[in-house]
């Protein structure tokens, strides 16, 4: 069984932490609303989507994806870099529990799963302003012993390593080449953003669906003439909080 945890949308998201963009006002109804067809779209994508319990007063919590590195063996709580979103890692560790033995990154470590690339065995892990060398260490220490490399990958202009880089296939990535040289990840096939759309990179693999932000009509079309048949949902409303589409759930084998 494949589970998507995902985490409702807080009353509060128009305080979220913002890095690179201005902020504006967002509509948590709205938000909240785009945030229900998201977890429409992953049950379509053969998930059992399940709720980790709601933290109203946190305003970036329905960013479930950078409280926790979800592996086969073991679930990481992350520390996360905003310390605004520490508060966050309880309930989502309370939640993976019954799934996976748990370890942690530990202070004065930070780490986002927003930074955090899968590919087979590797960790690609960004180091942005949210995930320190500590952070990067600490991981590749407590996923030694399970056989995973972690390397460490330098993100500058972007949020996290996953706003500029995702896997879109098992063996392809999609990359905006204008925030992270795609040579990055050892010679790895990709296929780049159109570079209209810089925010276009973050798409959602699920097994072997994929799920996109309806906002890149030019990447999507990309994608298609690739051979790639993504689902598409609306994601404005909290891609004004800087969320993109892997940020709204963790998803894992039960
Ligand atoms: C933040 O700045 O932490 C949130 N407003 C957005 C987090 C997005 N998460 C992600 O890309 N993994």
């Amino acid at each position: 069984m494949r589970i998507a945890l995902t985490r409702a949308v807080s009353p509060e998201i128009a305080r979220c932490e913002l890095t690179h963009l201005e902020r504006q006002p967002i509509d948590a109804a709205r938000a909240a609303e785009q945030h229900a067809a998201y977890e429409r779209a992953l049950r379509e994508l053969g998930c059992e989507v399940r709720r980790v319990a709601p933290a109203p007063e946190l305003p970036d919590s329905v960013f479930i994806e950078d409280t926790a590195v979800v592996l086969d063996e073991v679930a990481v709580i992350t520390r996360p870099g905003a310390a605004s979103r520490r508060p966050e890692t309880a309930a989502v560790a309370d939640a993976l529990r019954e799934f996976r033995p748990l370890r942690a990154i530990d202070a004065p470590g930070t780490l986002d799963g927003g930074d955090v690339l899968r590919v087979g065995r590797t960790l690609w892990v960004g180091a942005s302003s949210r995930t320190n060398a500590d952070g990067i260490a600490q991981l590749r220490a407590l996923l030694r012993p399970f056989g995973y490399r972690v390397e460490a990958v330098a993100v500058e202009g972007a949020l996290h390593l996953k706003s500029a880089a995702t896997l879109v296939a098992p063996d392809l990535l999609l990359v905006n080449p204008a925030w992270l040289p795609p040579a990055a990840f050892d010679g790895m096939a990709h296929l780049e953003v159109d570079p209209t759309e810089p925010f276009a990179a973050n798409a959602l693999l699920v097994g072997t669906r994929l799920l996109c932000a309806d906002a890149f009509p030019r990447t999507l079309e990309r994608l298609r003439r690739h051979g790639l048949d993504p689902l598409t949902v609306d994601a404005s409303e909290l891609a004004k909080a800087e969320g993109g589409v892997t940020c709204c759930s963790l998803v894992f084998e039960a």
